[in-house]
């Protein structure tokens, strides 16, 4: 049980078993002590941003409740990624099994080498976006001071599909 701190992570798969990668991935921050996931917004299936010769995402973001420091939490997550079957790639923002991305950790702004928060392209992301938006309308981004569903309404859109996915 986690209950210092509130955080939200960006869940996202294209490769194998998207959907069931993305589950329990988030069974196993559930499970890991110090952490408890509070809410999951839908899941959306989500044309590749960044490297566009790869398989569409399922993606997804999840609320935490979490005792952890960051650079902690962080360690957490890079350790269940493997666990689910992650291996390293030479191709920035290329194919995965598993990807967390912490996107918000309570009001913090952190910029160290290893971590930044918030996320650096949360609000250019509609596959970021849209479901922290479903379940956290009204936070505000502590840099741009904008509520989440205003980042949303305001995205230049990039084009790039976000749909709804029903296989939960
Ligand atoms: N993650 C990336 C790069 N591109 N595109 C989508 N649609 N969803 C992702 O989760 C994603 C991406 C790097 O982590
Ligand atoms: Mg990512
Ligand atoms: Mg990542």
């Amino acid at each position: 049980m986690g209950t210092k701190y509130t955080a939200y992570i960006g869940v996202g798969s294209n490769l194998g078993d998207r959907t069931g990668n993305c589950i329990r991935g988030i069974e196993a921050i559930d499970r890991s002590k110090g952490c408890c996931v509070e809410k999951r917004s839908p899941l959306y299936e989500t044309e590749p941003v960044g490297y566009e010769e790869q398989g569409w995402f399922v993606n997804r973001v999840v609320k935490l409740r979490t005792d952890f420091e960051p650079e902690i939490l962080l360690d957490r997550l890079r350790s269940i990624e493997r666990e689910l079957g992650r291996k390293p790639t030479a191709i920035r923002f290329g194919p995965r099994v598993l990807d967390f991305d912490i996107l918000l950790f309570e009001d913090i702004i952190i910029k160290t080498e290893k971590l930044t928060i918030p996320h650096p392209e949360l609000h250019k992301r509609r596959f970021v976006l849209k479901p922290l938006a479903d379940i956290a309308p009204d936070i505000v981004h502590p840099v741009l001071k904008e509520r989440i569903i205003t980042l949303l309404a305001n995205l230049k859109d990039d084009g790039k599909s976000v749909i709804p996915y029903s296989c939960d």
